[in-house]
């Protein structure tokens, strides 16, 4: 490489993340290069377009490049063991990623949520109680917007933000009025050697010295706790002092704060045990806030759900059908059929990249609450093997198929759910595509039944 080429920054990927850092730093004048393993990044043309003149160095991280930066700007889905990161920072080259560079120029205060699972429910939630309040709300991170594209909304007066383990690796300036870690369940077992190290990732989120929000229905979450940090928890049994719980009375549960009662679970739209969960994780971080309790009832009486989070997508002759294309591990999968389950009535789709995971927490759930599994996917022999001692299970050469079939085996009454347990990066783009193939060949079906 020439030796002209050195750079104040040289970001990491060219995919989102990577695009909001080049404006961030083109914004300020900052010098900055941009390098991808991959040969075609998504973001390329657009980068190209936008910063002619640019060095982009896509088809392998480009090691003469990153052992030149000042800093490398790491986008969240390239491991930092990526042996040219290691080579730099062994050479001296600091490292960190976008959400580090926003915490350093943001000044407004911030909500932060991680977890397994339910991350973007909650945030969602948070962001939408602190709108109802009339509070100006940025909401980002790894739910959709790139935290830095969010500097650019003026006035903002609450950030929310969704970080996921990744984001989490190279933070250290985070300083969250009130952060959470929904539970800990495995993921990513391709990028983390062990569920101890991918719950380390996320404990980072306690950094600073805000409130801190924990989940006491999981021990993981439990063992977090700083001693001498403020901290409130919630869980589906009966709270201590302040805490946020649920009380049954008669046959109503209600969500309560110590002895406050709040909302009757009967009033959420959303359903199942995992939601309740995340409606007292969302309170007790809107409390922190100090956001009025009618607001935050509101928005639990109105919010339908995310898009493919369990999802109902048709009734066809008796049989209900859910998309729950976001289920994409087995935590998720489990919740979500234990969820719906009503005996042993779910025809489960799954299957597709199972990022290295156990997949025998399944098969309890096979046991108990499945009729057939049908699966698609890379991944699919290995679940196979958990649940072939349980339950009938058939392969599917694609979802349609799968949706086919699923057709032939659910009996009236049946739930057939998509929960993959998987990621879907094997067989489409993301999950919302995963969701929307689902949804076009059960409304095929809904037409063939016409
Ligand atoms: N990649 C390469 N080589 C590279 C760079 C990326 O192969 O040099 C691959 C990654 O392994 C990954 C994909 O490209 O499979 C995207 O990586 P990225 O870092 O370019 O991702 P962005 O497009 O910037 O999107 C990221 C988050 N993606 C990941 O962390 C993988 C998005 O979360 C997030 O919405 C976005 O930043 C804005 O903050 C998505 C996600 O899947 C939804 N997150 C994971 C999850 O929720 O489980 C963590
Ligand atoms: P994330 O952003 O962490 O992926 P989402 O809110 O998008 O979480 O929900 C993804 C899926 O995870 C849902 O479709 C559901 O299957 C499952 N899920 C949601 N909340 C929880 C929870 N609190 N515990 C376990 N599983 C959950």
């Amino acid at each position: 490489m020439n030796d002209t080429y050195q750079f104040d920054m040289v970001i990491a990927g060219m995919g989102q993340t990577g695009l909001s850092c080049a404006r961030f730093l083109a914004d300020r004048g900052i010098s900055f290069a941009m390098t991808d393993s991959r040969e075609s990044p998504p973001m390329l043309d657009t980068i190209r377009h936008e910063f002619a003149g640019i060095v982009t160095c896509p088809g392998g991280l480009d090691e003469e490049l990153l052992l030149h930066a000042g800093t490398i700007l790491l986008s969240p889905g390239i491991s930092p063991d990526e042996p040219a990161l290691k080579a730099a920072r062994q050479a001296g080259v600091e490292m960190f990623g976008d959400v580090e560079l926003f915490c350093r120029h943001a000044h407004a205060p911030l909500v932060a949520i991680t977890g397994s699972n339910g991350k973007s429910t909650v945030t969602t939630l948070v962001a939408e109680m602190a709108r109802a309040a009339g509070r100006k709300t940025a909401v980002g991170g790894n739910v959709g917007t790139p935290a830095l594209d969010l500097l650019q909304q003026q006035g903002t007066e609450i950030f929310v933000l969704e970080l996921s383990s990744f984001q989490l690796e190279t933070l250290v300036s985070l300083n969250a009025i009130a952060a959470v870690v929904l539970n800990i369940s495995e993921d990513h077992m391709d990028r983390y050697d062990n569920l101890q190290s991918y719950a380390r990732a996320k404990e980072r989120i306690y950094q600073g010295n805000g409130i801190m929000v924990l989940n006491r229905d999981d021990p993981l979450v439990m063992a977090m706790r700083q001693p001498h940090r403020n901290a409130v928890t919630f869980g589906l049994d009966e709270p201590v002092a302040a805490d946020y719980g649920v009380v049954t009375d008669g046959d109503r549960h209600w969500l309560v704060c110590g002895d406050d009662r709040i909302i009757a679970a009967d009033e959420l739209l959303i359903s199942g045990a995992h939601n309740l969960a995340n409606a007292l994780a969302a309170i007790a971080l809107a409390d922190v806030l100090q956001l009025p309790r009618e607001n935050i009832c509101n928005v639990l009486r109105t919010f339908p759900g995310l898009p493919h989070r369990c999802q109902w997508v048709a009734d066809i002759n008796g049989v209900r059908w859910i998309n729950d294309s976001k289920g994409t591990n087995v935590g998720a999968t489990c919740a979500a059929v234990k969820g719906l389950a009503n005996n042993r009535n779910i025809v489960l789709l799954a299957g597709g990249d199972g990022k290295g995971a156990d997949f025998s927490a399944l098969a309890r759930i096979a046991q108990e609450h499945l009729r057939t599994a049908i699966l698609i996917g890379r991944d699919a022999p290995r679940i196979r093997q958990v649940l072939d001692a349980h339950v009938p299970v058939i392969d599917a050469i694609g979802l349609p198929e799968a949706v086919q079939a699923a057709a032939e085996v659910a009996h009236a009454g049946d739930i057939v759910l998509l929960s993959p347990a998987c990621a879907s990066l094997d067989m489409f783009a993301d999950y919302c595509e995963r969701g929307n193939v689902f949804s076009r060949a059960v409304h095929a079906l809904v037409k063939a039944y016409d």
